[in-house]
C-alpha cells in the first residue's frame, strides 16, 4: 500500500494488515487450548490480522523476551494473559515508550498505571469464586464440611481471586471449614498428587474446590484410586467448564461448575480493529459466565463449543 497505509499497519511488509504479537500463558489445561484456539482461529490474515503467537510454558520470564521482540519488530498490537499479576511494569513501559498499545486478555495485572494497557477483558474471578462458595454454603454446608482447596497458579489473578470470592461467601457459614489449601498450578498431574498428599494427611475429606476443572479431574483420579466415589463419599466443585469437566459433571464425579468462558478471540479482534479506526475501548470489559449442576451439563453438552 501506499506510505499512509503502510504507516497505519505499523510494518510495510504486512501490506494492510494489522500486525498483532499475542503472548500466551502455555497450553497447561484445557481452557488454555480452547483460548488459544479461539485466539488463532479468529486473528487469521483473512480478517485482516498478521498474527505472532507464543507459548511462555507458565513463565514469566518468557512472557517478558516475547513482548521485547515483539517491540523490536514493531508490531502494531501486543496483547497477552499475564501468568502472574505482578512484575509487568517496566516491559509494558516500554512498549508504551514504542507507541504500542497493548490489551491484557483473560488474567490481569497490579500495575497502578493503567495507562500501561488499553483495556482487560477477562471474566471476574472473584465473582466466580463467591459464586461457587454461595452453591457450597447453601447445598453442602448445611451440617459442618471439611474442604481442601486446589489452588491456581501461585501468584495469578484467577487463583488469587478464586480464592479471596470463595472465602468471601463462605466466612458466614461456620459448618464451612478450609483445613488445608495449596496450589496444583491449573495441572491435572499436579492436582492429583496435591490430592493424593491431601487424602494421606486428612481422612476426613468432604469437598475438594479446585480452580479449575482440570485439577478437579486430577482430583478424582486419586480419589478413586483411594477407593473413594468422588462426586458422593467427596464432593467436588470447580471453575471452567471445559468438555472433560462438564462430562465429568453430567456423570456425577463433579457436582458443580461455574463457567469461565475462554472464547476470548473474537472480542479480541473486535477491540483491535476499533482501535485501529481510532475508536476507543473500556477498560474493563468482563465476560460473561454461566453455572452448570450436573443436569444444566447434561443438556449443555451436545452444544458445547469447548
Ligand atoms: C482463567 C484462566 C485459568 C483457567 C485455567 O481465565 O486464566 O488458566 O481457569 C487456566 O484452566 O489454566
Amino acid at each position: 500500500g501506499d506510505s499512509s497505509t503502510d504507516a497505519a499497519s505499523g510494518g510495510g511488509d504486512s501490506g494492510d494488515l494489522i500486525t498483532v504479537g499475542f503472548s500466551q500463558v502455555g497450553a497447561e489445561s484445557g481452557w488454555r487450548a480452547a483460548n488459544t484456539k479461539s485466539i488463532q482461529d479468529t486473528l487469521t490474515k483473512d480478517n485482516g490480522f498478521d498474527l505472532k503467537f507464543s507459548d511462555a510454558q507458565q513463565k514469566q520470564e518468557n512472557q517478558i523476551q516475547a513482548i521485547r521482540s515483539y517491540i523490536a519488530q514493531g508490531v502494531d498490537y501486543i496483547a497477552f494473559s499475564p501468568v502472574v499479576e505482578s512484575g509487568w511494569d517496566a516491559v509494558l513501559e516500554e512498549a508504551k515508550q514504542a507507541n504500542i498499545p497493548v490489551i491484557l486478555t483473560d488474567r490481569a495485572v497490579d500495575s497502578e498505571d493503567t495507562s500501561l494497557y488499553k483495556t482487560f477483558i477477562g471474566s471476574d474471578f472473584v465473582e466466580e469464586g463467591k459464586r461457587i462458595g454461595e452453591w457450597v454454603s447453601d447445598n453442602l454446608g448445611t451440617e459442618p464440611i471439611n474442604v481442601v482447596e486446589l489452588q491456581g497458579t501461585t501468584g495469578s489473578a484467577p487463583a488469587i481471586d478464586r480464592k479471596q470470592g470463595f472465602e468471601d461467601a463462605t466466612k458466614g457459614n461456620p459448618n464451612v471449614k478450609i483445613i488445608a489449601s495449596q496450589t496444583g498450578n491449573f495441572t491435572r498431574a499436579e492436582g492429583k498428587t496435591v490430592m493424593e498428599g491431601f487424602l494421606q494427611a486428612y481422612p476426613d475429606i468432604d469437598v475438594v474446590y479446585a480452580h479449575n476443572d482440570d485439577m478437579g479431574l486430577g482430583a478424582i483420579e486419586a480419589i478413586e484410586a483411594a477407593g473413594k466415589v468422588p462426586g458422593k463419599d467427596i464432593k467436588i466443585v470447580s471453575i471452567d467448564g471445559v468438555k472433560d469437566g462438564m462430562t465429568a459433571l453430567s456423570e456425577g464425579k463433579i457436582n458443580y461448575i461455574v463457567e469461565c468462558n475462554p472464547l476470548l478471540g473474537p472480542d479480541l479482534a473486535d477491540i483491535i480493529k476499533t482501535l485501529q479506526s481510532g475508536g476507543t475501548v473500556e477498560p474493563r470489559i468482563v465476560t460473561h459466565d454461566d453455572a452448570f449442576d450436573q443436569a444444566a451439563a447434561t443438556a449443555a453438552l451436545p452444544t458445547r463449543q469447548y
